[in-house]
């Protein structure tokens, strides 16, 4: 298949034929878009042949790394014995059953039941269903509102893109829809200059409260948060925030969703990011590391709140997607998580991982370029900036992001930019030697680019 056209060709068709979502299909037809061939453990092959480390897990999601055969046999099994059908209409699969249990098993102990849907972005829209339709069955249907934060990124559907918080969205289709509202993020480094992270973490969760009696408590359904941040630039809140949001939660009676689809399945170094933070969530969208981005697949766990009240009115939910529960996806996401199991992966990056790449990340913050290095279990961050003291951003932002990312591929590193925040979330099997590796290629991209800046006249 790869070999069948030449790296050229490939990127005529694809400048030709193919809508690449957040990108500029000028930019791609000028630059050539830039192909993936193939890949094995925590590397990439591009068509040069060029080896990368992914710092990004692909887009987050690939925990196990590349080349797993297990999952391809699961796959290859299951698509012999029955390659579809559907969840719909009181049918089930197999795969589908084991894996909802397994989940039952593997996450907090509210949760017994999973709403399977085919990405994060369904898993979303099925929180806001899930939620509105709580409300109505309490008999409070005005209690339709659900609040996200700005800078929050929970996928791209209409009802996912309008509960994220990034700006930039809102600005084509109409967005947000009538329901949804933001609170500021908790950004030290952006915006908590002169307080403590303690008293920062609970001014920032205590926005809540305001914007709760502001819209009136009656009307709230919900509050949804990423216990980290990821698109928005990996923003770790500070170990005051989430107890606190927990509290103005448990206050007004609203329900507390936690968006998991990237901080589920051990990115943190524990299973899922509310319990790395303590927080007690109604429902957990996930996605992604659910397969190790094998096949798509995500859904929403129903805490007992939730779904007693579901239940026991006795009326169908309409609600659902042709592949909720496939049994391909499904059987692969099984052997995953079995596979995450028998491996300790999660403990690996608690007791190994994590604590290696965050003393080693840390480091990075000496570098010029770099006014804060943070991070949390397999997850890190740098804030590029003109000059530490006084801080000065580049103008304008996120120039400086983006030749940083072409630079560290250059050096073999996929690194992702935001604004001008560099951000990495390595597969959570990564060696210690590996780490090494991804952050002395973190150094050197950041020296090219700071001798580029100078060259410029940037800096
Ligand atoms: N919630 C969160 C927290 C996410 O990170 C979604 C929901 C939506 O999932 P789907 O499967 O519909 O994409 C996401 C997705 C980026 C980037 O550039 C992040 C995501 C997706 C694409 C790009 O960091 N996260």
């Amino acid at each position: 298949m790869t070999s069948s056209r030449t790296k050229a060709e490939w990127q005529a068709l694809d400048a030709a034929h193919f809508l690449h979502p957040f990108s500029d299909s000028q930019q791609i037809a000028a630059r050539g878009t830039r192909l993936i061939t193939r890949a094995e453990g925590i590397y990439l092959f591009d068509a040069d042949g060029h080896r990368l480390l992914d710092g990004m897990s692909g887009l987050w999601c690939v925990a196990l790394g590349y080349g797993r055969r297990e999952l391809a046999d699961a796959a290859f099994r299951q698509m012999n014995e029955l390659p579809y059908y559907n969840s719909f209409f009181q049918c089930a699969t197999p795969p589908a059953i084991e894996l909802a249990a397994k989940l039952a098993e593997i996450t907090p102990p509210q949760f017994q039941h999973v709403f399977f849907t085919g990405s994060g972005s369904e898993a979303i829209d099925t929180v806001i269903r899930l939620t509105r339709r709580y409300w109505e069955l309490e008999g409070q249907p005005e209690r339709n509102v659900i609040i996200g934060r700005w800078n929050g990124y929970h996928g791209s559907t209409i009802a996912g893109a309008s509960l994220g918080g990034m700006k930039y969205m809102h600005t084509q289709g109409l967005l947000p829809m009538p329901g949804i509202a933001h609170i500021e993020q908790p950004y030290a480094f952006e915006l908590g200059q002169g307080q403590t992270p303690a008293e920062f973490g609970l001014a920032q969760a205590r926005l809540l409260e305001q914007k709760i009696l502001e819209l009136g408590p009656e009307r709230v359904a919900a509050f949804i948060g990423e216990p980290v941040q990821g698109a928005g630039g990996v923003i770790i809140p500070p170990e005051t925030y989430w107890p606190e949001i927990q509290r103005i939660c448990d206050r007004y009676g609203i329900l507390l969703v936690s968006d998991e689809v990237i901080c589920g399945f051990g990115r943190t170094g524990q299973w899922f990011g509310c319990e790395h933070y303590g927080t007690r969530p109604d429902l957990m969208s996930m996605a992604k590391a659910l397969s190790s981005g094998y096949l798509p697949i995500g859904g929403v766990m129903v805490g007992d709140r939730v779904a007693n009240t579901l239940i026991a009115k006795g009326e169908e939910f309409a609600h659902g997607f042709t592949y909720s529960g496939h049994p391909v996806c499904s059987a692969v996401a099984l052997e995953n998580l079995r596979i995450l199991e028998r491996e300790n992966v999660v403990a690996h990056v608690r007791d190994v991982a994590a604590p290696y790449l965050q003393g080693r990340w840390s480091q990075l913050a000496d570098h010029p370029l770099v006014g804060e290095a943070r991070g949390v279990g397999l997850l890190g961050a740098l804030e590029l900036v003109r000059s530490k003291h006084p801080r000065q951003w580049f103008e304008p932002r996120g120039k400086v992001g983006e030749r940083c990312r072409d630079n560290a591929i250059q050096n073999g590193l996929v690194m992702r930019a935001t604004r001008d925040t560099m951000i990495i979330a390595p597969p959570l099997v990564i060696t210690r030697s590996e780490i090494d590796e991804l952050v002395e290629k973190a150094w050197r991209t950041l020296d090219q680019t700071h001798a580029e800046l100078r060259r410029d006249g940037l800096l």
